[in-house]
């Protein structure tokens, strides 16, 4: 049995694909305890016990509590899926660790522009100077993604792992504040990440993603 608390397309998204990339038959059940962001069930309820931070995402599991979407992912590739990790001393776990990392470089920006766009409500007001800032600091980050990808099908010359699941949220997020056009590669990479079973299976326990509530949040003015 699994418990995850999950957060529609949160960064637990990430865990979710992970787990249906595996197989939940290999893991046991999955109990998925859904929050809202910013909700009193979030803040108040199971969660706080389970996770530090009090964020999503979190796992029990055979009695181990863990949050932390990138030791979870490590986790679990390394008790049950090591094709989707690259165990030390495979000579490319640095570079798997670097971009099961860099995700949440990507991350704290995408959580930035959330807050400044999404989360803050009127008196308050985004500043279009930092939203202006953190839109080219996560346009700089996919551009060099983009440099690094190439003409790869993954980010790894080896094969599909769990850095390009921990991407998943990434680039589901990011078309919301900036322009994809400008990346190709990038593009071509999430529609494979798309065509996926496992993580069509995602979307369809997910459903239409509900907390966006326009398509694009283009940089506001003053
Ligand atoms: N580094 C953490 C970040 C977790 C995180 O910030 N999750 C967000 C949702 S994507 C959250 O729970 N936010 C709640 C809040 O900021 O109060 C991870 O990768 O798991």
């Amino acid at each position: 049995m699994i418990k995850l608390h999950h957060v529609q397309y949160g960064r637990s998204f990430r865990v979710l694909w992970m787990l249906e990339e595996i197989g939940l038959d290999k893991i046991g059940p999955l109990e998925v305890i859904d929050y809202q962001i910013g909700s009193k069930a979030m803040q108040e309820g199971e969660l706080r016990k389970v996770s530090p931070a009090v964020r999503i995402p979190a796992i029990e599991l055979d009695g181990l509590v863990m949050s932390e979407s990138g030791a979870i992912i490590e986790y679990l590739a390394e008790t049950y899926a090591p094709e989707l990790g690259r165990a030390v001393g495979h000579a490319e776990r640095p570079e798997w660790l670097q971009w099961v990392h860099y995700s949440e470089t990507m991350a704290s920006l995408i959580e930035q522009l959330n807050l400044q766009l999404v989360f803050l409500r009127p008196p308050a007001k985004p500043s279009p100077v930092v939203v202006k800032l953190n839109v080219a600091r996560l346009r700089g980050t996919l551009a060099g993604m983009e440099a690094r990808l190439g003409d790869k099908e993954w980010l790894l010359e080896g094969g599909f792992s769990a850095a390009d699941i921990m991407m998943g949220f990434n680039l589901f997020a990011v078309p919301f504040y900036v322009d994809m056009d400008q990346f190709p590669k990038l593009q071509a990479y999430r529609k494979r990440m798309e065509a996926r079973p496992a993580y069509q299976r995602c979307i369809e326990r997910e459903g239409p993603q509900r907390f966006y509530a326009k398509d694009f949040y283009p940089v506001p003015t003053e």
